[in-house]
């Protein structure tokens, strides 16, 4: 799309899942000139993705993998500015990175657990949008960007063995919907997009490695792929300047809440 021409866009969690088909799906609608800084812990993963998407659009497209944990808020203050100059002025923050531990249920929730969701999840995405934001507010009379939040069906309705999960996503939709409106006033777009289910390593990381229970998440159903989230961020950011997706729940087919789904015996 020419309305993405010529911009710079931030992904977290880019090694993986959704976060990396946005990367890919930016790339693609836009080869001509788009700087992409891809971001995660994975770095060398991160430069694999860097390398297949070179390859696949050629050089219109700079892309900038750089490793960040968005949990550590040293890293994410640090984050602009140790980006390259050309890199500094961000268009497009989408936050993605996040993470669901466990599926124990209240008086057996791991600690360890809760801590990683909740500083992934809540205070990485909103260290994030601070971070980016100081860059976004330079543009413009009163500062111009698409802050572009993944939440979740989770953030909107809670389901046994996922209350902390849940509990994080809910707070990105409260803190979304906040900050929309703290910055009414700038050409800054605050935008929400909550999947349902989506096949990825979220499973995988749930289960904490154990494919087998992975797998047994998705049997019988035909859930979303990364890729079907990747088009409604893409689509969210090119919409013209005064056009806001504000908010947008996708589930696959067979999925119509949390936990109601159509299972083939
Ligand atoms: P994946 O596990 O496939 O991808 C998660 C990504 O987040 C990875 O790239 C991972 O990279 C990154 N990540 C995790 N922790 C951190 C961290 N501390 N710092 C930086 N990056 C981190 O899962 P999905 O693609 O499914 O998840 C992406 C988002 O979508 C999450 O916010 C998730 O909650 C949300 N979501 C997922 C749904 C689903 O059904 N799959 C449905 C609704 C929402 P690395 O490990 O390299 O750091
Ligand atoms: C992921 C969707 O409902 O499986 O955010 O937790 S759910």
């Amino acid at each position: 799309s020419r309305r993405l021409e010529g911009k710079t866009i931030v992904v977290t969690g880019a090694s993986s899942g959704i976060g990396k088909a946005t990367a890919i799906e930016f790339a693609r609608t836009s080869p001509k000139s788009l700087k992409l800084i891809i971001t995660a812990r994975r770095i060398d993963t991160l430069k694999e993705i860097a390398a297949e998407i070179t390859k696949e659009v050629g050089e219109g497209v700079k892309v900038l993998p750089v490793q960040l944990d968005v949990s550590k808020a040293d890293q994410v203050r640090n984050f602009v500015g140790n980006l390259p100059e050309e890199f500094r002025e961000i268009d497009v923050l989408v936050n993605n990175a996040g993470l669901v531990k466990g599926v124990d249920k209240i008086g057996d929730i791991k600690e360890d657990d809760i801590q990683v969701m909740m500083d992934t999840n809540v205070h990485g995405l909103i260290n994030m949008t601070q971070a980016v934001l100081q860059s976004m507010r330079k543009r413009g009379e009163s500062g111009a960007g698409d802050i572009i939040n993944i939440g979740s069906i989770a953030g909107r309705e809670g389901y046994p063995g996922g209350a902390i999960y849940c509990a994080t996503k809910a707070a990105v939709r409260t803190f979304t919907d906040a900050i929309r409106k703290e910055l009414i006033a700038t050409r800054i777009r605050v935008m929400e997009i909550d999947p349902g289910q989506v096949e990825t390593e979220f499973s995988v990381v749930r289960f904490y490695g154990d494919k087998s229970k992975a797998d047994a998440v998705y049997k019988g159903v035909d859930p979303l792929t990364p890729s079907d989230i990747a088009e409604t961020v893409v689509f969210a950011a090119a919409r013209p300047e005064n056009v806001v997706i504000a908010d947008m729940l996708i589930f696959p087919n067979h999925q119509a809440a949390a936990t109601v789904m159509y299972r083939k015996p």
